[in-house]
């Protein structure tokens, strides 16, 4: 137990347990960098509900829905932190752990402010079907991320992120590491998306991604539809190739754009405290 208040002893746990050597590419930061977008990315500025405020993803409503499937191993990782620091809340537990998971994989820092609560106001519930379909193009993309206020620019930075982690077929349907080393946070998904030969696969389930076999791994890597939409597009394209060749560019558009996206839904005054968590009035908490 640490003192209420006192990020910095929970920053300092969610450390210790990045490293998984039983799981993955032996790191838990690419999961828990997932968890906290897709806590934040139901947002929709139109009707201001979704987002991160609220950790509804612990109950069915949310974390029902297929596009979440395989975050509840983000979610068990963090667990004994919240049993030892039980002041925090898991809607800031699960958006910190992202921002430290990103900075321990070699990332930019992102700012984060603490301050959300676990209630769920019902009527702030994201419907299903807010978070993005890697099947398919461009104009999904912007239908799903204009939704949220994000530009075009913010579109490609934030799709970066595919620098980490995996797909696991029995989660999304997809196989495979976009990257070589995909528990580094850094550049090579721009560079070798546009640099590599991909080459269409239908999966043993259907599904179509792009790969490219890697020789030195001895593995395939992986591009959704969604992913090299972005390299023909002619506003996303353009983004590709700069954060191809500029990986401090990239690193600044990154951490300005993820530190949007985990404040999306949260107002706040001018000293950072959340001034809208008394719409939760009638909500529920664990
Ligand atoms: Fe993603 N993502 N994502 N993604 N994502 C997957 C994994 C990871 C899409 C689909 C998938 C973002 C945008 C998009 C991460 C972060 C971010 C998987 C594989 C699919 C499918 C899941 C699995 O099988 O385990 C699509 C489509 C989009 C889109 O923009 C159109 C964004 C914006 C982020 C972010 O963090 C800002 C991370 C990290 C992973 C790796 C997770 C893991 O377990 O490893």
């Amino acid at each position: 137990m640490s003192k209420s208040g006192d990020f910095e002893a929970v920053a300092a746990d969610i450390r210790k347990i990045l490293h998984q050597p039983e799981y993955d590419d032996g790191s838990a930061g690419p999961v828990l960098v997932r968890l906290a977008w897709h806590a934040s990315g139901t947002y929709c500025s139109e009707t201001d509900t979704g987002g991160s405020n609220g950790a509804g993803m612990r109950y069915e409503a949310e974390g029902g829905d297929e596009a979440n499937a395989g975050l509840q191993h983000a979610r068990v990782f963090l667990e004994p932190i919240k049993e030892k620091h039980t002041w925090i809340s898991y809607a800031d537990l699960w958006t910190l752990a992202a921002v430290v998971a990103l900075k321990e994989m070699g990332g930019p820092q992102i700012k984060w402010l603490p301050g959300r609560t676990d209630f769920v106001d019902d009527s702030k519930l994201p419907p299903r079907g807010r978070l993005p379909d890697g099947a398919q193009g461009a104009d999904h993309i912007r239908f799903i991320f204009y939704r949220m206020g994000f530009t075009d620019q913010e579109i490609v930075a934030l799709s970066g992120a595919h620098n980490l982690g995996r797909m696991h077929m029995d989660r999304s349907g997809f196989h495979g590491p976009w990257v070589p080393n995909g528990t580094r946070f850094n550049n090579t998904y721009y560079r070798i998306m546009t640099e590599y030969e991909w080459k269409e696969k239908i999966l043993e389930n259907g599904v179509k991604q792009f790969v490219y076999m890697d020789e030195d791994l001895d593995e395939e890597l992986a591009m959704l539809p969604t992913d090299l939409a972005l390299v023909t597009d002619e506003s996303f394209g353009p983004w590709v190739k700069k954060y191809a060749a500029d990986k401090d560019l990239f690193f600044d558009h990154f951490a300005k754009a993820f530190g949007k996206l985990l404040e999306l839904g949260i107002q706040r005054d001018a000293n950072g405290n959340i001034t809208n968590t008394d719409n939760v009035k009638g909500g529920y908490h664990a």
